[in-house]
C-alpha cells in the first residue's frame, strides 16, 4: 500500500509536468485546461511528486532496510498508525488542491493562503513520517545490544541518519504550520511574518532534499555495486558521507533566501560557505561508486581505462535496478554541478528564480531520486508479492528513456534560465503568445526543448506506470520474501567507533545549527516589515480587501 498508492497518484502528478511545459511553451495560451489551474496543476505536480511520493517511499524503503539489516520485526500497530496518519494528510491535502483552494506551490509561501485543510494535511503527512524513527530506534538499541561490535550496517545508519534529518528539520516547518500558517488562514490572525515564515521554511527545504536523496545513496552504496557485479570500493567512505550529510543538510537553507532584504551578507555568507560543505559526500559518493562500477566491469573482464564502462549489466533485464541507478546517477553529475552553480553567490543572482531553476532540481529529485524510488518500488513489489516484472524487456529501457528526456528537458529550462525565462509562470498567455507585447521569440527554442523532452519522460513515465500496475495484476509465480541485494565491501575497514556512533555527531550539528540559524532568525525578527495580510493566487488585491468592497 505505502508503494502502491504514491505510485498511483504518479499520474497526476506527472500529467501536470508535462502540461506545465505545454503551457509554456505556448501551445495553450489560457490559463486553464479541463478545469484546472496553471497553478493549480503545478501545486499538484510539486505536492504529489516531491513531498508525497518521496515521504511514503522514504517510510516504506526504511522499514524495508531496517526489517532486513537488524532481523527484526517492526511494530505493526505504529506501522499502521503511521500509514493512515499520512494519507489522511494526503486526502486533506489533495481536497483542498483539487477544489482550487490551495494553489500555492509546493513551497506554500505566504502571503499565498491556502485552506487550512491543506496546512494540516502537510502536518498530518509530517507527523506519521515521525512515528517509524521511534521504533526503528528501538529496534536498533535491540540489535546494537545483541551486536556490540559489528559495524552498524550501511543502510541501517543512513536510515536513521536520514529520519534524524528528518525529524530535526520538521520542526521548523511544524511551527511554521500550526503556528502561523493555520491561523492566520483560519483568520484568526490578520497578518502573517513572510520573512519568518520563509526562513523557517528553508530551515526545513534544504534538508528535505537530502531526505529525498539519501534512500538514493543507501540505494547505491548498497545495493548497486552487488547489482553491478562488483564490490562497494569502500564501506568507511560511505560512513564518513552519511555523517557529514548529518552535519550540513540542514544549515545550508539561507542559500535559497540569497535575494531575502532581511539577511544580512554574513549569515550568507556562512550559510554559503557550509553549502559548499554539503557537496563534500557527494564528491565522496561520486568517487566511491564510480570506483565500484570500475571494479565490478574490471571483474567482468574489461580492458583499458574506461573498457569498464561498457561491461556493465547496462540492458541486463534481470539486473533491472542497475539501468534505474546508472541512468539517476549520470542526471546527478549534471543536478550537482547546476547545484553548486546556485550555491555562489554571485551566480545566484544570475538563476536565482529562472527556468534555470527547474533545470537543476529535475536533475537531481527527478533524477537519482525519482529513478531510486520508482525502480526499488517495482524491486520490492515484485519479490515480497513473488510476482515476475510485467514486460521486464521494456522495463529496462524506461531508465534510459527518462535520462535522454529529462537531460533535453533540462537543458531547455536552463538555456532558457539564463536567458531570463522566469520559473513558475504560464508563458503562454504572455511571453509565448505571439499577438501579445510582451511576445520573446527567443524563448520559443528553449520551452520547445523542455516540451520535447517532456512528451519522453511523459511516455517513459507511463509506461512505468504500466508495467507497475501490471506487475500486481499478474499470477503469483514463487514465495514472496523481503530480500534485497547486499553489496560485500571491497575495503572492508575495521570498526571505527567514531563512525559508528551518533551521539558525537548529532552534537555537532547542534552546534552548527545554532551557528548557522540564532543569527538568521535574529536578522529576521530585526529586519522583517509589517506583516502581510491574505492573498489568493488570482488576485492581486488582499482577500481582506476584496470582502471590504463587497
Ligand atoms: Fe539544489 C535549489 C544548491 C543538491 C533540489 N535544489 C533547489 C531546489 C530544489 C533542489 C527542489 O545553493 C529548488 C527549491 C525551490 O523551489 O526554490 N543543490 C544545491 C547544491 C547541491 C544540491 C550545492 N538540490 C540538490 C539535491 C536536490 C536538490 C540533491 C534534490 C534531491 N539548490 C542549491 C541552491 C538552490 C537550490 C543554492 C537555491 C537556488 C535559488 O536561488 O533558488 C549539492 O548537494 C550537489 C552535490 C552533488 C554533486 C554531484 C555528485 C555526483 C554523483 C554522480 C556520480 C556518477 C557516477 C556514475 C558515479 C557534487 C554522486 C559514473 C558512471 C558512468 C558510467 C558515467
Amino acid at each position: 500500500m505505502e508503494l502502491a498508492i504514491p505510485v498511483a497518484l504518479l499520474t497526476i502528478g506527472i500529467y501536470h509536468g508535462l502540461m506545465q511545459t505545454i503551457y509554456r511553451a505556448g501551445v495553450l495560451k489560457q490559463t486553464s485546461f479541463a478545469k484546472l489551474d496553471y497553478y493549480q496543476g503545478l501545486t499538484l505536480h510539486g505536492v504529489i511528486n516531491a513531498l508525497v511520493l518521496t515521504t511514503f517511499f522514504a517510510v516504506a524503503f526504511g522499514h524495508v532496510t531496517m526489517a532486513f539489516y537488524t532481523k527484526k520485526e517492526p511494530n505493526k500497530k505504529l506501522m499502521w498508525l503511521s500509514f493512515w496518519l499520512m494519507l489522511t494528510g494526503v486526502v486533506m491535502a489533495s481536497w483542498a488542491m483539487l477544489a482550487g483552494k490551495a494553489s500555492v506551490l509546493y513551497t506554500f509561501y505566504p502571503p499565498l493562503k491556502a485552506h487550512p485543510l491543506f496546512y494540516l494535511g502537510a502536518a498530518l503527512l509530517i507527523i506519521g513520517s515521525w512515528v517509524p524513527l521511534f521504533d526503528w530506534a528501538r529496534m536498533y538499541n535491540q540489535w546494537k545490544k545483541e551486536n556490540p561490535q559489528t559495524k552498524t550496517p550501511l543502510a541501517v545508519l543512513g536510515t536513521l541518519i536520514n529520519f534524524i534529518i528528518w525529524f530535526v528539520c520538521t520542526l521548523a516547518v511544524a511551527y511554521e504550520v500550526l503556528v502561523l500558517l493555520i491561523p492566520w488562514s483560519m483568520g484568526w490572525t490578520d497578518t502573517i511574518n513572510v520573512n519568518l515564515a520563509r526562513t523557517l521554511f528553508w530551515f526545513f527545504g534544504h534538508a528535505l532534499v537530502y531526505f529525498w536523496l539519501l534512500p538514493a545513496y543507501i540505494m547505491f552504496y548498497t545495493v548497486l555495486p552487488k547489482v553491478a557485479g562488483g564490490k562497494l570500493y569502500s564501506d568507511l567512505a560511505g560512513r564518513i558521507a552519511l555523517f557529514l550529510f548529518l552535519l550540513f543538510s540542514i544549515p545550508v537553507g539561507v542559500h535559497h533566501q540569497y535575494s531575502d532584504p532581511t539577511i544580512t551578507q554574513g549569515v550568507k555568507f556562512f550559510h554559503g560557505m557550509l553549502t559548499y560543505g554539503v557537496a563534500i559526500p557527494s564528491f565522496i559518493t561520486a568517487f566511491t561508486i564510480a570506483a565500484s562500477l570500475e571494479y565490478a566491469g574490471k571483474k567482468r573482464g574489461s580492458k583499458g581505462l574506461f573498457g569498464w564502462m561498457a561491461k556493465l549489466p547496462w540492458f541486463d533485464e534481470n539486473k533491472f535496478l542497475f539501468a534505474y541507478f546508472i541512468g539517476g546517477l549520470i542526471l546527478f553529475i549534471f543536478g550537482g554541478v547546476t547545484g553548486i552553480i546556485n550555491s555562489s553567490y554571485s551566480l545566484n543572482t544570475v538563476v536565482h528564480n529562472t527556468a534555470w531553476m527547474p533545470g537543476h532540481f529535475h536533475m537531481t529529485v527527478a533524477g537519482p531520486v525519482f529513478l531510486g524510488i520508482v525502480g526499488m518500488s517495482l524491486y520490492i513489489y515484485s519479490r515480497l508479492s513473488g510476482k515476475k516484472i510485467f514486460l521486464p524487456k521494456l522495463n529496462n529501457i524506461i531508465p534510459y528513456l527518462w535520462v535522454i528526456g529529462m537531460l533535453i528537458f533540462s537543458f531547455g529550462m536552463s538555456w532558457g534560465g539564463l536567458r531570463g525565462e522566469p520559473r513558475r509562470t504560464n508563458l503562454g498567455t504572455t511571453y509565448l503568445n505571439p499577438d501579445h507585447e510582451l511576445y520573446r521569440s527567443d524563448w520559443v527554442p528553449t520551452t520547445l526543448l523542455a516540451l520535447l523532452g517532456a512528451i519522453i519522460m511523459f511516455i517513459a513515465g507511463m509506461l512505468f506506470i504500466i508495467i507497475f500496475f501490471g506487475t500486481i495484476l499478474s499470477k503469483k509465480k514463487e514465495e514472496g520474501i523481503l530480500e534485497i541485494p547486499v553489496s560485500e565491501a571491497y575495503h572492508d575497514e575495521k570498526r571505527v567507533p567514531l563512525f559508528d556512533k551518533f551521539k558525537p555527531w548529532i552534537i555537532t550539528m547542534i552546534i552548527i545549527l545554532l551557528l548557522a540559524y540564532v543569527p538568521a532568525l535574529l536578522n529576521v525578527n530585526k529586519n522583517s516589515g509589517p506583516g502581510a495580510p491574505r492573498f489568493s493566487i488570482d488576485n492581486p488585491v488582499p482577500e481582506t480587501s476584496v470582502k471590504k468592497v463587497k
